[in-house]
């Protein structure tokens, strides 16, 4: 097992590896910029190394940095947590090649499912469910055409190195697609250097449901169930939960058998999550892998039991799973809140400053993953995610009562958070019975029609 680990991120991630750290009996050292200098999380680390000034460019995106920092504390693995570069194979490489264990997938595999066009190949050999599209890269608008003749309209174009919702045009007749073609292509060349998209069939209001899957270096590959995430505004989910509601058991069964079958095409180790979209009919098509941790890991935590964090650090020492999949038991349900310092009523412009009242909840079935105390600052710099809060109840009735009352207890002053739109959120009757989508926010919130 690891002796010591350099914790490459910032905030809730970041103390939440420390735990999961001390938890194991392992010390750890964590990199801060100078936008976190003095943060209260810090010191639950046994060192915090700065690594630069606040923007992310200098300091947590900063691989000679980050290596350096690793080097000075006498790391022997680093996790990456989510955002920055936990997604970035070059970075996973770089740490490899230093002499330090990457927290995660072999950079292999974070290239393969990196790209989607290269990850829907494999799903489709691995006869995982995609959505009928141009199997491959667009070499012009007439290949375009051809295939949304195929598929029908509408159509979507996709970035084949992009995320969350970057160069992706929705075309509704061929002289859309002509300019979206062209948009998207440019987008895509700015956002990440590299022009290539594909073209899908474009889904009417679907669900998002993504599997968690865990690997070994051994090429053992469980599924820890799904979540439901189709809350989600402009590409930032805001509720996640498990289990998906309304899901059939058997669509529920081979959507998380068509991912693991997915992760052992692609030889995927450490965690990963399988995202797929399903049409009203239960119909699901995979659309991405994400190689890391997610924010929303916690909610399945709770209904299996299993502590993530934790499993990743031991896999990537090269411990075989401690479980087999029939060990694995779903209970219960489990519904995630983001806690973010935005203003909803502000077209959730971000509120950063000056904490002055915090008061979280507690009791029976919740927990909320925070490094913010009374008096914490949040910088301007970066993410604006001050805490999780989750609910954890026998039934989905309950867990949302739990969270209702959570919310109460709720108290923030000084910042904006989107703590009164989750009160709305699970005031709605819609919510309340489990009739969600990717559309449910902008619907009920944004654009309320009569208004
Ligand atoms: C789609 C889609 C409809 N049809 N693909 C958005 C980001 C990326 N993860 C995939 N996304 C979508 N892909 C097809 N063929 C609709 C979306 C989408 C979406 C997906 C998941 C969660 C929220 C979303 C919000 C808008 C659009």
């Amino acid at each position: 097992m690891f002796q010591r680990v350099l914790v490459a991120n910032r905030g809730e991630i970041a103390l939440r590896v420390i735990r999961a750290c001390r938890d194991l009996g392992i010390e750890t050292a964590v990199v801060y910029s100078e936008a976190d200098r003095g943060a209260p999380y810090l010191a639950l680390a046994d060192r915090a190394i700065c690594i630069g000034p606040p923007p992310s460019a200098d300091s947590y995106l900063n691989i000679p940095r980050i290596i350096a920092a690793a080097e000075i504390a006498g790391a022997d693995a680093i996790h990456p947590g989510f955002g920055f570069l936990s997604e970035n194979s070059r970075f996973a490489h770089i740490v490899r090649e230093s002499g330090f264990e990457f927290i995660g997938p072999s950079e292999q595999s974070m290239e393969a499912v990196g790209n989607k066009d290269k990850a829907k190949a494999i799903a489709k050999k691995a006869k995982v469910p995609t959505v009928p599209g141009s199997d491959g890269l667009l070499g012009s608008v007439e290949e375009a055409i051809r295939f949304a003749r195929q598929v029908g309209f509408p159509v979507l174009i996709k970035a084949a190195a992009g995320g969350g919702g970057r160069g992706m045009r929705v075309a509704r007749d061929e002289g859309e697609l002509a300019k979206g073609f062209e948009d998207a292509k440019r987008e895509a060349e700015a956002a990440f250097k590299d022009g290539s998209v594909f073209l899908e069939k474009y889904l009417d209001q679907p669900r998002h449901v993504e599997v968690q899957l865990l690997g070994d270096k051994h090429g053992n590959v469980v599924h820890l169930f799904e979540r439901d995430c189709s809350l989600q505004r402009r590409h930032q989910k805001l509720v996640e939960e498990s289990p998906s509601p309304h899901l059939p058991d058997k669509v529920r069964r081979e959507m998380c058998d068509a991912a693991v079958r997915l992760a052992k095409a692609a030889e995927y180790y450490n965690a990963g999550t399988c995202e797929f979209l399903l049409d009203k009919d239960n119909n699901f098509y995979f659309i991405e892998v994400n190689a890391r941790i997610q924010v929303e890991h916690p909610v399945t935590e709770l209904v299996t039991g299993i502590d993530l964090i934790r499993q990743q650090i031991r896999v990537a020492a090269g411990e075989k799973l401690g479980f087999s999949q029939r060990d694995i038991v779903h209970r219960g349900s489990a519904i995630e809140c983001r806690i973010n310092a935005e203003d909803p009523a502000k077209d959730f412009r971000p509120s950063a400053g000056l904490i002055t009242k915090w008061q979280v909840p507690g009791g029976p079935g919740v927990r909320v993953d925070t490094h913010v105390v009374p008096g914490y600052r949040v910088p301007s710099n970066y993410d604006s995610m001050v805490a999780k809060l989750l609910v954890f109840q026998p039934t989905r009735a309950e867990a949302i009562a739990t969270m209702r009352r959570a919310l109460r207890e709720f108290v923030v002053e000084g910042i904006q958070t989107t703590i009164p739109l989750h009160q709305q959120i699970f005031n709605t009757q819609a919510f309340v019975e489990g009739k969600v989508d990717t559309t449910f926010i902008e619907r009920t919130f944004l654009h309320p029609k009569g208004k």
